[in-house]
């Protein structure tokens, strides 16, 4: 079963810890996933961060020598290691707690697949564990080389740890109140009631009660109510107030949190964007356009991620596709994208002078010659370059990702325009800190991200 969101995912962890208990139902475990970026994951000697598209959170760890190793530490009851399989892959072993419990698990694969499961340690009753990944340095003879790959690990967390995420998805339901409005609509308040209850009596009752209890009728209620609402949610928040219907649906729970102006859209650097499907209304037919939004980046995080792109519904690296990725580890970095639909026109790592925790208005006007960025309503950067074909009169908009699957952002972005007119140094100044009436000439998309902020 696949939900699309984490709240979802969680309450449904928490049926599926009361109904199964300590039934060996491994398929239906609560896995709960650590990217191999994550600082619970200590690599030893030189393990080389390959950056693949296909990979969960574009990127994995790999290393081909046994005086280099990898150790995760979690406490649960089952542990599971991601990562990619291919010609150029080789041998490792794996130790639970220093006893050695997998022995040459060959990673190796005629064809390149990734995140492949390549080893499941369950039903391990429930304690601390350090799970130790040693490349052996060795292969099988058809392999080419003897890489071994982590792209992330999975674990199944304790029932409490389970239940604390359920009731912290619920309480932050219970304090939105335009969230709790909407989850009205589709569930009656003396069910939530019920909901609300059974969450806090869950807190501080065995397991075993909860087998027999009717609380796990009202949280089977529940789930069917938070299915309807996430159903509707995905389908109608983050609108497009330009009346051209061009709304963004969340895919994998980005969320909404205080923003420049109201509410703003608020992305998860391991997972989730917004996207906006292909409508003609988004297609740029003159090859001219004007991109502006407010984005908040926040300490802490590394690598690339999107903030938004635009152009063609392939959003892959080297279509026709216009596109600005930051860099969260390094103050004031952006990549500044634009493809002609075969290959990239404009591709450059470049300091803008962002600074972290702070909202900036990015701007980026194309005029069929030059592609320039405006930061605060200031010029920062002109680059010439040729007459592209956007979108082939087709367009569509992503915010979140580089694209889908890829480079997820880890900050917020709020008042997001689409135009299809190049609008000027000061009509992008004048109107940066107002918000539009949805009505103004050009205007092809403009989402406030305010829907589901109170
Ligand atoms: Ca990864
Ligand atoms: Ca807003």
């Amino acid at each position: 079963m696949a939900f699309k969101n984490k709240k979802l995912a969680l309450i449904l962890s928490l049926v599926l810890l009361i109904a199964l208990s300590n039934a060996a139902l491994a398929d239906d475990h609560a896995w709960k996933r650590v990217d191999d970026s994550h600082s619970s994951i200590v690599y030893s000697g030189r393990w080389l961060e390959s950056e693949t598209p296909e990979s969960f959170g574009g990127s994995e760890r790999i290393a081909n020598h046994s005086k280099f190793n990898a150790e995760f530490t979690f406490v649960g009851s089952g542990f599971r290691w991601i990562g990619s399989e291919g010609v150029n892959r080789g041998k490792a072993d794996i130790y639970l707690n220093d006893d050695l419990v997998g022995k040459d698990i060959n990673l190796y694969n005629p064809v390149e697949e990734y995140q492949q499961v390549i080893y499941t340690i369950d039903g391990l009753a429930e304690d601390e564990y350090t799970v130790r990944i040693v490349p052996t340095g060795t292969k099988s003879d058809e392999a080419r080389m003897a890489y071994v790959t982590i792209d992330a690990f999975e674990y199944v967390p304790t029932f409490n740890e389970t239940l604390a995420d359920a009731q912290q998805a619920f309480r932050r339901a219970r304090t939105q109140p335009r969230l709790g409005e909407i989850l009205l609509d589709y569930y009656s308040a003396e069910s939530i009631e019920a909901l609300k209850a059974a969450l806090d009596t869950y807190g501080s009752v065995e397991e075993s009660v909860l087998l027999e209890s009717e609380k796990l009728e009202a949280t089977y209620r529940l789930l069917g109510a938070l299915n309807a609402f996430n159903d509707t949610r995905t389908s109608s928040a983050f609108q497009d107030l330009s009346g051209n219907g061009n709304h963004a649906v969340a895919y994998d729970g980005p969320s909404w949190d205080e923003g420049k102006s109201g509410g703003a859209a608020q992305f998860n650097k391991n997972i989730g964007y917004l996207k906006v499907e292909p409508s003609e209304t988004l297609g740029l037919p003159e090859n001219i356009y004007t991109f502006e939004a407010w984005i908040y980046v926040p300490t802490g995080l590394k690598d690339w991620g999107g903030a938004f792109a635009f152009g063609t519904e392939e959003h892959g690296a080297e279509r026709g596709v216009s596109r600005l990725l930051i860099r969260h580890d390094i103050e004031g970095q952006i990549y500044l994208h634009l493809g002609n639909g075969t290959s990239k026109v404009v591709g450059k790592a470049i300091d803008i002078g962002w600074k972290y925790n702070t909202w900036h208005h990015i701007a980026m006007t194309y005029d069929t010659s030059e592609l320039v960025v405006y930061v605060d309503g200031v010029k920062k950067i002109a680059e010439r370059c040729p007459n592209v074909d956007i979108s082939n009169g087709v367009g569509t908009v992503l915010f979140g990702a580089q694209n889908i699957g890829t480079r997820y952002y880890g900050g917020m972005v709020d008042e997001a325009r689409l135009w299809n007119i190049v609008r000027t140094q000061e009509e992008i100044a004048e109107y940066m800190n107002q918000e539009l009436t949805g009505t103004e000439a050009g205007l092809i998309g403009y989402w406030k991200f305010d829907e589901l902020y109170k």
